[in-house]
């Protein structure tokens, strides 16, 4: 390797140094955001999505269940169900076509329940409810007016009465 080479080596090796350094920055800086976002869940009861990253239960352009809520979490205007191996109650609830709805069960017996709709339209207005639990979910109602039926998708629930209708008008 001849003389003139050790120049050009050098600024390549210190502009790959930079990168490098600028890059592990960079990464470090998305990893204390990303542990600001998981205290924000940790304070505010959002869910996790599949991927693993925060989601915001009140956001109706991506639906997605919350963590377990206490009574006090669940917000104001929310519409509340129970659901038991008697069923829903209530069993139907009524919505405005295309509105914002927050919609917050609890299973309040000693069974596992979902809630889940009928509609593939609204496969992600999904709860799944341990005994006792309370969870939350945020979508946009339907813009066709009808009538949308809910249940529980645990084996054998639906068939002895934990059914109900969405009434969308
Ligand atoms: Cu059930």
């Amino acid at each position: 390797m001849n003389q003139n080479l050790h120049v050009p080596l050098s600024i390549i090796t210190l502009v790959a140094l930079f990168i490098v350094s600028a890059l592990f920055f960079s990464q470090f800086s998305s990893v204390s955001q990303r542990l600001d976002a998981l205290e924000k869940v940790a304070r505010e009861g959002s869910a996790f999505t599949f991927g693993g990253l925060p989601a915001d239960w009140t956001n109706p352009e991506a639906p997605a269940q919350s963590l377990p809520l206490e009574e006090k979490d669940v917000p104001n205007g929310a519409i509340k169900l129970q659901v038991t191996a008697q069923g829903f109650s209530p069993n139907t609830f009524t919505v405005k076509a295309g509105e914002k709805v927050t919609l917050a069960a609890k299973s309040a017996d000693q069974w596992v329940h979902t809630f889940v709709f009928d509609d593939p339209k609204l496969t992600d207005v999904s709860l799944g409810l341990a005994s006792g639990e309370t969870r939350g979910i945020t979508f946009f109602a339907p813009k066709k007016k009808g009538e949308y039926k809910f249940f529980c998708n645990v084996p054998g629930h639906r068939g002895r009465g934990e059914e109900g209708v969405m009434i969308v008008k």
